[in-house]
């Protein structure tokens, strides 16, 4: 069956194009600095919101009309399968992304559940096959069942820990059958209300068994993926223990667990944490733990996921720009871990959606391209940081200096002399390579 009736292949017409379902930035064969937009790219699609999602918010049910809404919970999870291939295929995107609870409907037991999934991975394997999309990364939702109540990983409960474990390992299996590039880990429920009835430091030492065992069942069964981390700080929980890049860094090192795993930067969970993407990007590479993205924007005015389609051109800008000098996205991707406002309930939406953010994003790419090529930004930093080339800053930076040393100077160079950081003029030229591509 067809479900995406009025929309046929989406291709590239380029800028002067005024056809809304065409792209106008992204032109997937193109090159940029040697590789192709869709080798740098990588898109993904999210299953959760784009075929799972129904535009509900806490005030109201959902708006969506879908071509694969069922009255039964399999056979909608069945039309849900048919209607992403038939999606991936005309918007022309590689890759889909899911969590074990979008793709089919728990049973009453953890038997009848399992085997509700089985339906549906045979189903996926053979449409994976037949269409050659790929799944960037699967995972376990531990955190909307009620059970979930205190946490998966970090409960208080060891009877719910041992169904995470479970569900985890049934989820490392369908990675694996599937041929998942990478794995995530989302703790949405992995954090605590209130420090009054908790018990942190037994709470991270159980999280990290968990990641102890599912990195050495994924050794057993050959399962290959690389282990992201997806840092958040709020929401579900009051405090999230992965709550940005840095913090999650530190506790895989606590924990022996660095080499294992890189890290799944979300652009609306940095603006939550306090910080734009572009800083996430960097604490990630420049800890060589630079993994995937999750491609949305937040609503500076409201506190909370709002999971936009990313259109804000300087956001994505900064963030090709980060990836790019970070020598680019590796086995991960750009997955528009996004959703259509509850206004935009028709199916159509969801592809004029994926074209805003990927020409948003390819756009991005050709001016971090631009940035990179004219050395605007690389210029302006060598020369900020010159003074560390020679003389005592040469010193400091070969190891060499001392206390000693470092008095010796600067009781002889008086007055000390700094420059403008130059920070307004900088936005300006930001703005006209972004509007110059
Ligand atoms: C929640 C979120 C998740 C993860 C996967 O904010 O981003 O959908 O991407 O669990
Ligand atoms: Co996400």
């Amino acid at each position: 069956m067809t479900y995406f009736k009025n929309v046929g292949k989406i291709a590239y017409e380029g800028k002067g194009s005024d056809n809304p379902l065409a792209f106008k930035h992204y032109n997937p064969k193109e090159t940029v600095l040697g590789k192709t937009m869709e080798e740098h790219l990588r898109f993904a699609v999210a299953y959760w919101h784009t075929f799972t999602g129904s535009g509900s918010d806490p005030f109201g049910v959902g708006t969506a009309v879908r071509a694969w809404d069922r009255p039964d919970a399999m056979d909608q999870a069945k039309a849900r399968v048919e209607a992403n291939f038939e999606f991936l295929e005309k918007i022309g995107i590689p890759y889909y992304c899911f969590h074990d609870r979008d793709i089919a409907p728990e049973g009453e037991t953890l038997q009848q559940t399992n085997k509700n999934l089985d339906i549906i991975v045979d189903m996926l394997e053979s449409n994976m096959k037949s269409s050659g999309a790929k799944l960037l990364w699967n995972t376990a939702n531990m955190f909307t069942n009620p059970r979930f109540v205190h946490g998966a990983g970090t409960t208080s409960n060891a009877e719910v820990y041992a169904y995470a474990g479970a569900q985890l390992k049934k989820s490392l299996e369908i990675g694996k059958r599937l041929g998942a590039e990478n794995y995530v880990f989302w703790g949405g429920r992995e954090g605590y209300e209130t420090l009054l009835n908790t018990d942190m430091a037994l709470e991270l030492d159980n999280l990290a068994r968990l990641f102890h065992m599912a990195i050495a069942y994924s050794k057993e069964i050959g399962f290959g993926a690389q282990f992201l981390i997806e840092p958040k700080p709020k929401e579900p929980s009051k405090h999230q223990y992965d709550f940005d890049a840095a913090t999650t860094i530190a506790f895989l090192q606590k924990y022996d667990l660095k080499e294992y795993f890189k890290l799944n930067l979300e652009a609306n969970h940095a603006t939550l944490a306090g910080h734009t993407f572009e800083h996430e990007i960097r604490v990630a590479a420049i800890n060589g733990m630079l993994g995937s993205l999750d491609a949305n924007q937040g609503d500076l005015l409201l506190g909370w996921d709002t999971d936009e389609f990313p259109t804000d051109l300087y956001a994505t800008t900064l963030t090709m720009y980060e990836v790019l000098k970070a020598g680019g996205i590796g086995k991960g991707g750009v997955n528009f871990d996004a959703k259509v406002r509850r206004g935009s309930f028709e199916d159509e939406d969801l592809f004029l959606a994926h074209i805003a953010g990927m020409d948003s994003y390819a756009w991005g790419l050709k001016a971090a391209a631009k940035l990179i090529e004219d050395k605007v930004l690389d210029n302006i930093v060598d020369n900020r940081y010159r003074s560390f080339r020679d003389g005592i800053g040469a010193e400091i930076v070969s190891g060499k200096a001392t206390l000693q040393s470092l008095e010796q100077y600067a009781l002889q160079n008086n007055p000390i002399k700094n420059e403008s950081g130059r920070q307004e003029r900088i936005k300006l030229l930001l703005s006209e390579v972004i509007f110059s591509v």
